[in-house]
Order: C-alpha cells, then structure tokens, then sequence
C-alpha cells in the first residue's frame, strides 16, 4: 500500500491519469493525497473533479483557493469571476449539485493517523501549533457542511481581506483569516500577517519583514512534516520540515506525485501547457 500526494491539479486531469500510470498506481490498495486547486484554468476540470470524488475512502483532499473560487460560482458570485476560468463545464455538468455538495465538505487540513504528516493548500501560519492549526481548520469546515454555507461564501469570505490574526478574533473576520492563510499565504510576518500581493520565490523576496511562511525561526509547528501546493514558482522543494508539491503542471511544468512510504519524489513532465487557448492567445496579446 502506498500514499501519494499530489500537487495542483487545476484541471489538468491526463497529466494526472499518465503520472499514475507512471508510478503503478493500484487504486484497491493505493491512497491519493492532493494538495488542492483541483480545478481550474486547465481544460478538464470536471473530469478532475469527478475523478477526486469517486475515490471515495482511498482519497482525500483539502480546499484550495480555486476550490473555494469554484464554491462562489455554484452561488452565482460573479464580481470574482475571471476571464480564465473553465468552470463553465462544472456548473453545466448534470451531476452539478452532487459535487458541489461533496466538495464543500472537503477539509482545510488533512492529518495522516499514524504519521507526522499534515497536508494543507497553502500553507500554516508560524503563530499556530499544528494542534491549534487542526482546531482552526475545523472551525471553517463546521461551518461549509452547515445549512449556512452559502452565507458564508457569498457575504463574508471575500471582500475585505483579513491578514492580522489574534486569539480572540472573532466571528467572519476570523474565519476569513482562517481560510486566507490556508488557502491563500505565501508570505507573512513573524506573527502570521499575512501579505497577498508578493508571488516571487523566496530568494527574490526583498521585503525586510516578510518571509515565506515556513522560514520563521518561531514557526510553531515544526513537530510535523507539512505538505502543501498554492506555490508554483518555488518547484520542488523538500526542507525545513515542509515539502511543496506544485511543479507548475498547468503551466507546461510538471505533475507531482510525493510517496510518503517511499519518500520518493515521482513527477510527470506535462508535453505541453493545460491552459486553454483563450488563456493563451489572451497572454500574447497582453
Ligand atoms: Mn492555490
């Protein structure tokens, strides 16, 4: 039996069904981990989707910021839309409610039962210990499998950005700071501000304050090994008791796959781009 956990998809779903062929994937006996932003911008989204689902026991995920961006459409929150989403499919698709239902009852952090592993979207913040990240977690996924859903994703989860954290925050300003930092954080402060705005690798961050949010010396949850995606220009990175999974498939990089058995790094070099066409032809034109 193995666990693979796989970086971002963004509906890239041959790249994936080729790196599973790749590394003998047995689905009787076999677990995908993946890291989020199941879908979109890639052209199969849906296929993606469906495919995540119907492993049922044998796979689990945690929410990306895409995953939550494909939460907004299914309630018709259009201010956020892009021009480069290809969500299209999803919201037509005849099985739509059924797995809009499934994926918003998909965790924010996913813990392995007997190993020091964690795997989240984006990352966790130095202030929180990997126990206190595992209660956060769970107060935002109480609330996507309750009746209010909706709610939460159309008035409050957007919107004005929430990037300081405290104990005592309260109500939506501390679920929006819940998700920003799972979903969202590449760079924070000491004390877990979060900055939205900086994308570039570590060794090109010139800001004195802000540092990608697993080099703080007083990072609190060290104990545990943490798995994570969101960040496609830092590549394959394995240090600092973290491992990044996004190689850049979407972007004609790679896919990864990451054995926690084995410990063997797998990926699938993507023949070309996943992006649409609309998306590329848009990039040229800029
Ligand atoms: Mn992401």
């Amino acid at each position: 039996m193995a666990t693979y956990i796989i970086g971002d998809l963004q509906g890239c779903f041959d790249p994936l069904q080729a790196l599973l062929k790749q590394i003998n994937y047995q689905p009787e006996q076999d677990e995908l981990w993946f890291v989020g932003d199941i879908v979109n911008r890639g052209e199969q989204s849906l296929e993606c989707l469906r495919f995540v689902k119907s492993l049922g026991e044998r796979g689990k995920m945690v929410l990306g910021n895409h995953d939550f961006h494909l939460l907004a459409s299914d309630c018709g929150l259009e201010k956020y839309a892009s021009k480069s989403d290809t969500l299209q499919p999803i919201l037509n698709a005849p099985d739509r409610a059924e797995l809009i239902d499934w994926l918003r009852q998909q965790p924010l952090l996913v813990r392995h039962p007997t190993l020091p592993v964690v795997m989240v979207h984006a990352g966790i913040p130095p202030q929180w210990s990997a126990e206190q990240a595992q209660t956060h977690a769970n107060e935002v996924e109480q609330l996507l499998r309750s009746p209010n859903w909706r709610e939460f994703i159309t008035e409050h989860l957007f919107g004005s950005k929430t990037k300081h954290w405290h104990d005592g925050l309260q109500g939506w300003e501390r679920l929006r700071y819940i998700v920003n930092a799972f979903a969202r954080m590449r760079y924070c402060d000491n004390q877990g501000v979060l900055d939205f705005d900086m994308k570039l690798a570590p060794e090109r961050n010139t800001h004195p304050n802000y540092q990608a949010w697993f080099l703080h010396n007083n990072r609190r949850n060290k104990d545990v090994e943490i798995f994570f995606g969101h960040w496609s220009t830092l590549g394959a990175m394995d240090g600092y008791q973290v491992h990044a999974t996004d190689t850049g498939c979407l972007w004609g990089g790679k896919l990864t796959a990451f054995c926690l058995e084995t410990r063997i790094r797998h990926t699938f070099e993507c023949p070309q781009s996943c992006e649409p066409k609309s998306a590329k032809q848009g990039k040229k034109s800029k």
